[in-house]
């Protein structure tokens, strides 16, 4: 009772409930900024956009570390580990407005202020999108007071005070909860409009004109008996790779793709101009640049789209324009050298389909760019609305990974992948080795295989579909009871032979020959 009688004399919370206050106010901020941003424009959300101008202020080698560590769960730790900072700011504005109420009320709006200004700074900024941070803001320093009062008028418990704190703290969790839930509801909204609009695409390309369909690819294309990958990659099992912390909710009636810079004419399409026009159906494997020797970020679909060069023929490409600058909805930029774009054979894209499908929302919906032959980081913007012709010379054009480190142009390297064996010990007799194999553009010509640095052994390789997509390969290896390391080393068809010489990810691609080690059973 003495502890309580100091308490009230003084007028001040306990602890615990001062900080759960804070808490509860930092989260109403999040909350209601969060549901504005998604009614007035998605990029608006301070909660993300301060995650996004995270990632794009991280110094390289936190990027690089951050993507070996968490790999593609990076994005949820991030946004993790920023919620439990914030989390405990609040609780810090709680404790600090024990004393005074206003030092808490400055704790949160700082907070607000980080959350405007990220607002503010991003690629994609419009004025409205100040006024999600600003209602932020508002809701956290409002529930702060409101609560922090309500707190020190009620009592400790029911029986003495008409109110308790018990059901202060209830109540304002009971409404950043119902907050929770509408923000949450806001978004399975905007979520449902682009179902309806990767329908409406979707039946619309089953209906479209097409000037070049993908053939069924041949049984002969692949062995996934084997434990190599099917010839085609399922949307689902596709991998993904991108920096955007909330995929982009843009429905195909809204949107717009610019074609400008050294152009004679600029262009701007709408999804009706592309969908109208004679599309090519063609299978690409797509590889990213942060793939490991041996690792699995590399997918092949049918992409359905637009000749890109047909568009900048249209748009009356100057021939000085050596980079293409494009951005995408979220704010991701990158260059790509025209020439490769260019090339009448090349086959670059502007896809709005995958596998007989509207563009998967994660995969880039409703257009995204894919170019044959070059890494994604500089070739296969998703979500993409804006295409500079530009030159590679410009000081403010470079490309987001460019910027931090990456190669300026990014050839696919020719390389192979072991996928089989791939447990410890394998039963005697002929060892089955098989795996994938791609040099994306130029093709395949050959895959060899060896036992313990032994002589080279040839590898089968299954049909070839096209100089763009990945093939696969097998070997059977007679080896003896024991420990063994297989290497396995792929030729394309312009004669180079996948380099031994091993090679970081950074700057321009893994190289070296991939190498699994694993035991052969006695008789
Ligand atoms: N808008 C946007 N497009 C992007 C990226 C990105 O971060 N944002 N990442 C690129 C990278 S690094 C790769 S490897 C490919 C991956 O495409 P996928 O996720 O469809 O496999 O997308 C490219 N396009
Ligand atoms: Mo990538």
């Amino acid at each position: 009772m003495v502890g309580q009688r100091v308490e009230r004399a003084t007028a001040r919370l306990p602890r615990p409930v001062a900080a759960m206050i804070g808490v509860l106010a930092v989260w109403a901020a999040l909350g209601v900024g969060h549901l504005v941003a998604g009614l007035l424009s998605a990029a608006s959300s301070p909660f993300l956009a301060v995650g996004d101008a995270v990632v794009r202020l991280s110094p390289q080698p936190v990027t690089e570390f951050a993507k070996n560590t968490f790999g593609t769960s990076d994005k949820l730790v991030l946004l993790s580990a920023m919620f439990v900072v914030i989390t405990l700011v609040g609780a810090l504005a709680g404790l600090l407005s024990r004393e005074r109420p206003n030092t808490g009320a400055w704790l949160i709006a700082a907070l607000g202020g980080l959350g405007a200004l990220a607002v503010y700074t991003s690629p994609m900024f419009a004025d409205l999108d100040l006024v999600a941070p600003a209602a932020a803001m508002l809701a956290g320093i409002g529930a702060l007071r409101r609560l922090h009062h309500l707190g020190l008028r009620a009592g400790p418990s029911a029986a003495e005070g008409g109110v308790s704190r018990r059901s202060v703290l209830v109540g304002g969790s009971a409404a950043v909860g119902l907050g929770a839930l509408a923000s949450a509801g806001v978004g399975a909204l905007v979520g449902r409009d682009v179902q309806a609009s990767r329908a409406e695409v979707t039946a619309q390309l089953a209906g479209a004109t097409y000037a070049e369909r993908a053939a069924q690819a041949p049984a002969a294309a692949a062995f996934p008996q084997l434990g190599t990958p099917t010839y085609l990659t399922s949307n689902a099992d596709f991998y993904r790779i991108d920096t955007a912390l909330r995929i982009p909710t843009l429905a195909a009636a809204d949107w717009q793709l610019r074609v400008h810079g050294m152009v004679e004419r600029e262009l701007t399409l709408s999804f009706a101009d592309l969908v109208g026009r004679p599309l090519v159906e063609r299978p690409i494997t797509l590889t990213c640049v942060s793939n490991p020797v041996g690792g699995d970020l590399i997918s092949t679909a049918n992409f359905i789209g637009v000749p890109l060069r047909d568009i900048l023929l249209e748009a009356g490409l100057e021939p000085a324009a050596d980079q293409l600058f494009s951005r995408s909805t979220e704010g991701f930029f990158t260059g790509t050298p025209t020439s490769v774009v260019m090339e009448p054979q090349r086959g670059a894209l502007l896809a709005i389909g995958m596998n007989g499908e509207a563009l998967p929302p994660e995969h880039g919906f409703p257009v995204r760019m894919v170019v044959p032959g070059l890494y994604g980081y500089v070739s296969a913007t998703k979500w993409v609305v804006d295409i500079e012709a530009t030159t590679f010379a410009d000081p403010l054009r470079k490309g987001f990974w460019f910027e931090r480190g990456w190669s300026r142009l990014g050839p696919i390297k020719t390389m192979a992948r072991i996928d089989t064996p791939r447990g410890s010990t394998v039963p005697g007799g002929a060892v089955t080795v098989a795996g994938i194999a791609w040099a994306q553009h130029t093709g395949i010509a050959k895959v060899e295989v060896r036992a313990d640095a032994g002589p080279w052994q040839t590898a089968t390789l299954s049909a070839e579909v096209s100089v763009d997509t990945w093939r696969m390969w097998r070997a059977e290896l007679a080896l003896p009871p024991g420990s063994h390391t297989v290497e396995a080393r792929a030729t394309d068809k312009s004669g180079y032979v996948q380099t031994e010489l091993q090679a970081d990810p950074i700057p321009s691609g893994a190289s070296g020959w991939p190498s699994v080690g694993f035991t052969v059973s006695g008789a």
